[in-house]
């Protein structure tokens, strides 16, 4: 039996019986035709980065094969305890435009279309699409991908239930304790005990989610499925504080880590972790105030948290270096 088999049906006993009120119908979106396997693996080919879903390890010594082998596996009810059939995760796909995924997804979501978003773009300036892609049984853990930006999760392929919380300080000081550690399966737990749960199922391609920075999701694949999105930024999230307070938290939970390096010093300083995710946002911020788009009120806002951001950004990466250096010189 799958071991994420229990868990997966234990949200689904929850979801049925106390939170079925909680229940979020999403959005829709066209496409030109519904993505296919062979959509999938076209943009797979050239992505080298997978992430084993049973030990929680990366990996760039799989290849697409490799994937292949634990996804057709997944898809015909074979043992995932198998080394072959090992169900590995491939996150932040990036798609090729006019081809594969993004041959099926030929616009963008309305929001995306104000003349206030900023996006993350390819160097040419076109939307950057990239996507996840799951085997059947993958739970993926409570996480927040990005506090500085928000993004789409928009269903490609086959069948997704995705969970998320509104961000109240409870709910805060919770995922704050796991944020960028390893510390097992906890979805079930989070389901049960985290408060403001809500829930969508995605069942048809072209149906998304909008997650808001710093928004807390958990997702659950029943099936071989696939999200692609975008990330992006818009100007309610300046004026209402969103950007601001989410990424206050983060800075502070780092900086929190770099005083108690036994919590996980390192964790938040890994390829793709939360320093890293934060430049990118910052980056992404500059690049939104070189745009013109902003007014002029939005403009000097997200200016003056840019420039206090990166100031206690750089601070930590001076506390990292000097750390690495103390290491070292012992
Ligand atoms: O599909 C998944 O399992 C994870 C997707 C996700 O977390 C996201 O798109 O932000
Ligand atoms: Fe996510």
């Amino acid at each position: 039996m799958h071991p994420s088999k229990d868990v997966g049906i234990q949200i689904l006993k929850h979801l049925s019986t106390t939170a079925l009120a909680n229940e979020v119908k999403p959005q829709k979106m066209e496409l030109s035709y519904p993505p296919t396997g062979a959509e999938i693996f076209q943009d797979l080919r050239t992505h080298s980065d997978f992430f084993n879903h049973l030990n929680g390890e990366s990996h760039s010594k799989f290849n697409w094969i490799d994937f292949l082998m634990g996804w057709e596996a997944m898809k015909d009810n074979a043992n995932p305890l198998m080394e072959f059939h090992t169900p590995l995760v491939a996150f932040d796909v990036i798609a090729h435009p006019g081809k594969g995924l993004s041959k099926c997804v030929p616009g963008i979501p309305a929001v995306l279309e104000r003349g206030d978003v900023c996006m993350r773009m390819h160097k040419d300036g076109c939307p950057l699409l990239y996507s996840v892609i799951t085997p059947a049984g993958t739970i993926t853990c409570p996480h927040c991908d990005n506090t500085g930006s928000g993004h789409i999760i928009l269903l490609t392929y086959g069948i997704k239930l995705v969970l998320w919380w509104d961000c109240d300080p409870e709910v805060l000081k919770y995922y704050g304790d796991i944020h960028c550690l390893k510390k097992g399966q906890l979805s079930l737990n989070a389901v049960k005990t985290w408060p403001g749960l809500k829930w969508a199922i995605l069942d048809e391609p072209g149906q998304y989610l909008i997650m808001e920075p710093g928004q807390i999701h958990a997702v659950l694949s029943p099936v071989n499925s696939a999200v692609s999105g975008w990330s992006f930024a818009i100007s309610d999230w300046i004026e209402n504080g969103k950007l601001g307070k989410m990424m206050d938290w983060e800075m502070t939970l780092v900086e929190k880590r770099l005083e108690n390096p036994e919590i996980g010093f390192d964790s938040p300083f890994i390829r793709g972790g939360p320093v890293e995710t934060m430049s990118n946002d910052l980056e992404l911020w500059t690049m939104w105030l070189n745009s013109g788009v902003l007014s002029g009120q939005s403009e000097s806002n997200l200016k003056s948290l840019l420039e206090r951001m990166s100031q206690r950004l750089e601070e930590i990466n001076g506390r990292t270096r000097k750390r690495k250096a103390d290491g070292k010189s012992k």
